[in-house]
């Protein structure tokens, strides 16, 4: 059995200042540059969102320690929840610290392929320092295998970035979605910065500068920073390529586009506004242009602040304070360690048969086309085409199966009967995949996708096996 591929390759670990070129793109301190990327493969390799690849087999948790915000941006509003939406700043209930890190404890027992706590809201967590610094301390000092991970919007970051260093956060994202304050006026009402409220463009200014500052601090300091970014067409969807060139710039390691949410009963400005939010496809052009030398992030899930389990799978409620208060935790550091080696054992048996099977199949001139995949992870198709909740795409050409996105749906499957209003979403929604690849799937959705042209694979193998199998079928016809 096969899967995607779990080596990181060079592109995922070379950091901005190397790509501008120096001795090491000469040869000469090749040993040196490999170092430095085995080091910093390292530092990603087991983090869902810092490793594309890793997101198929380690989990990351949320803890929802930091009510407060101090920025007002016109696609949030904190006070909607619904225990079922995903996407930030969504919460069902704020913990205290130590409420957090029983929680922690509780759940690294349960899923011991976790291994990124991130403190990610629903406010911003750098404008309730207490709460979130006394969570990352208590964690780290009961289970010092979990990295730290945190998320802001910046404008509190130039004051924090030693403390950041100082307790081993390596990883931190800055919400960036825009270098040109005239175009962030229309994205941010107000920031409220030394306990004064400053409105449009001065406000906005003043975020500029600290996110600025942040990045070019956190360089300093050798942490790893990704930057998320809104995208919202008609107001920074063209600007994005040139946050993309500044970030890239200052040294950000990753840089994450995703889609606005929007929809009128968040409450939000731009839901109510009637503000879209850009399709699959202009998500993909946006991604595609930018990408150059840098990674970008494309298997982003918009989580939750409270958000559990593998990206993709949200196991949330199976956590709610009521359930974890009542559990033991079941923290071991030994069996984790374990679990997280029988991962990598078998993530590299399967690296190696995927590299003998794409050595078997060169298609020269191969085009490229795009196939549906129902997972619940680890790389494999294991998932029934009326369970899933979302499908993840892979464009597949004669050598390999590459992990581009994903789609979410309404599952198929209700209360045992196939909807078929639901299914002619999800048609829709796969529409430009010449497969779709299921454990099992059954006859009526088969002959409906079949009759839209979206061939039908049955499997439970990795995904790049079957994929690059279909691939080659196909392209015979
Ligand atoms: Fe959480 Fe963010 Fe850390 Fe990941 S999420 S704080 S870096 S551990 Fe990941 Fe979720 Fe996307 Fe964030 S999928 S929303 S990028
Ligand atoms: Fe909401 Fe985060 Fe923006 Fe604050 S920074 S308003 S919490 S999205």
């Amino acid at each position: 059995m096969l899967q995607t591929n779990d080596t990181v390759t060079t592109t995922d670990v070379t950091p901005i200042e190397k790509i501008s070129g120096g001795c090491a793109s000469s040869g000469c301190g090749s040993t040196k540059t490999q170092i430095q990327d085995e080091k910093l493969r390292q530092r990603i390799a087991n983090h869902p969102c810092y490793s594309e690849e890793a997101h198929h087999h380690y989990a990351r948790m949320h803890v929802a320690v930091a009510p407060a915000c101090n920025i007002q941006c016109n696609y949030c509003n904190r006070k909607f929840d619904c225990a079922n939406e995903s996407r930030p700043g969504v919460v069902s209930e704020l913990l205290t610290p130590e409420e957090a890190a029983h929680k922690a404890l509780v759940i690294a027992g349960k899923i011991p392929q976790l291994t990124v706590l991130g403190i990610a809201g629903p406010g911003d967590p750098l404008a309730n320092p207490e709460q979130t610094f006394r969570t990352f301390e208590l964690i780290a000092d009961k289970a010092p295998d979990i990295k730290l991970c945190l998320s802001t919007n910046g404008l509190m970051l130039p004051e924090y970035v030693d403390r950041i260093k100082q307790l081993n956060i390596d990883h931190v994202t800055i919400t960036i979605n825009m270098v040109d304050p005239k175009v962030g006026e229309k994205i941010y009402p107000w920031v409220r910065y030394n306990r004064k409220r400053y409105k449009g463009i001065e406000g906005v200014k003043i975020l500029h500068e600290r996110q600025m500052e942040g990045l070019q601090a956190l360089k300093e300091a050798d942490i790893l920073c990704k930057v998320n970014s809104v995208m919202i067409p008609g107001i920074n969807d063209q600007h994005l390529k040139e946050v993309n060139e500044v970030i890239r710039s200052k040294g950000a390691f990753l840089h994450n586009i995703m889609p606005l949410i929007s929809a009128p009963e968040h409450g939000t400005h731009f839901g109510l506004t009637g503000q879209r939010g850009p399709t699959p496809k202009e998500l993909k052009a946006l991604q595609d242009g930018c990408s150059g030398n840098m990674k970008m992030m494309r298997h982003c899930r918009q989580c939750r602040a409270d958000a559990v389990g593998l990206l993709g799978e949200d196991r949330s409620l199976e956590f709610t304070k009521d359930k974890f208060a009542q559990m033991t935790p079941e923290y071991d550091a030994e069996k984790r360690k374990e679990v997280h080696a029988g991962i990598e054992k078998f993530k590299a048996a399967l690296q190696k048969a995927k590299e003998e099977k794409a050595a078997r199949k060169q298609v020269n001139n191969a085009p490229k086309i795009l196939v549906a995949v129902a997972t619940k992870g680890g790389g494999v198709i294991n998932q029934h085409f009326g369970h899933a909740k979302e499908f993840q795409i892979y464009e597949v050409d004669g050598r390999e199966a590459k992990f581009i996105g994903h789609r979410k749906i309404d599952h198929y499957c209700q209360g045992g009967y196939g909807e078929e209003a639901t299914l002619d979403q999800i048609i829709e929604a796969i529409s430009d995949c010449k497969a779709v690849l299921v454990s099992k799937i059954g006859s009526c959705p088969q002959e409906k996708l079949n009759a839209r042209g979206i061939e039908t694979v049955e499997a439970y193998e990795s995904i790049d096996t079957v994929a690059l199998d279909f691939y080659e079928k196909y392209v015979t016809k």
